[in-house]
């Protein structure tokens, strides 16, 4: 589409300073992309996020404002009230990631950038390892060409033998069977877990030898382990 040069430049003006990025383009055919606010559905999606802990001082500057303290889902409200206000100018509809009926940001990243999921399920970016996540991402009527290759091809993890992921939990939540969800929030909720996990994140997501220099500060990681927690 003639204008998704246009769209990705006003994006990256109004996002950057917040630590914001377009972290990929994903292109529909038709009636298969998510419904856009008119019913139809989008033939591309504009997937914005943070790398590494891009977006913790902004963040951290916005909710320590008077009329932001206090709220329950603060990240996702900074993320509507950035992100809100640039679909409308640009005609486009408004998806973050946990809003329901969640959207499949996972399988868009990886159409996006051809970005493969670790053994923790969390996506893993060969440069940014497993510090990057999703913060909304805007639905189009038309298509708009990403400016950018973005496919990574081969699979970080397949290089790595020790798989130090796999072995961190200290209560063996984060296997290669799964993610035991009820597991990780009992520990969470033992001083055990508050003092180690809790205060300075997940330790199988920490062990992790790509893109550490990626990792985010330490009040970010405790403050993602406290939403795990609730
Ligand atoms: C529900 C949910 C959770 C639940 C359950 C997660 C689970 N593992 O069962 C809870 C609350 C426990 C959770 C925790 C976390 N989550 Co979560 N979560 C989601 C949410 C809202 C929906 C996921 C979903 O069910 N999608 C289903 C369909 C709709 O999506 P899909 O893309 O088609 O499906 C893909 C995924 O399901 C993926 N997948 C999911 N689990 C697994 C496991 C394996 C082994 C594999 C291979 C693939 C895989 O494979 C599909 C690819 O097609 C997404 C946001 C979103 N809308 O996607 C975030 C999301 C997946 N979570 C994310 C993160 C970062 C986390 C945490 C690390 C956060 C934290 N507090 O520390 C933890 C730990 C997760 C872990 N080790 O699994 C990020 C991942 C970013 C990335 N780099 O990939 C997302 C995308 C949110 C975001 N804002 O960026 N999460």
């Amino acid at each position: 589409m003639s204008g998704g040069s246009t769209i990705l430049r006003k994006l990256r003006a109004a996002l950057g300073a917040h630590g914001v990025f377009v972290r990929g383009v994903v292109s529909f055919g038709e009636g298969e992309g998510p419904l856009l606010a008119d019913g139809t559905a989008a033939r591309s999606v504009i997937l914005l996020g943070n790398i590494g802990g891009s977006l913790w001082e902004p963040f951290s500057r916005w909710r320590q404002l008077p009329e932001n303290t206090g709220r329950a889902d603060p990240l996702d409200d900074w993320s509507k009230a950035l992100i809100l206000p640039l679909a409308a100018a640009l005609g486009a509809s408004a998806y973050f990631p946990s809003d329901p009926p969640w959207q499949p940001f996972q399988r868009w990243a990886m159409q996006a950038e051809g970005l493969k999921a670790s053994p923790l399920g969390i996506l893993i970016h060969p440069q940014y390892g497993l510090w990057h996540g999703y913060r909304g991402a805007l639905g189009f009527a038309n298509a708009v060409d990403a400016d950018a290759a973005t496919a990574h091809a081969g699979h970080p993890c397949d290089h790595c033998v020790e798989k130090p992921c796999l072995s961190a939990c200290p209560v063996d939540a984060v296997t290669s069977a799964g993610f035991d969800v009820a597991g990780c929030r009992s520990h969470l909720a033992t001083a055990q877990g508050r003092a180690g996990c809790g205060a300075g994140g997940c330790l199988a997501r920490n062990a992790c030898p790509i893109g550490a220099a990626y990792c985010y500060p330490k009040a970010q990681l405790a403050f993602h382990m406290a939403a795990l927690h609730l």
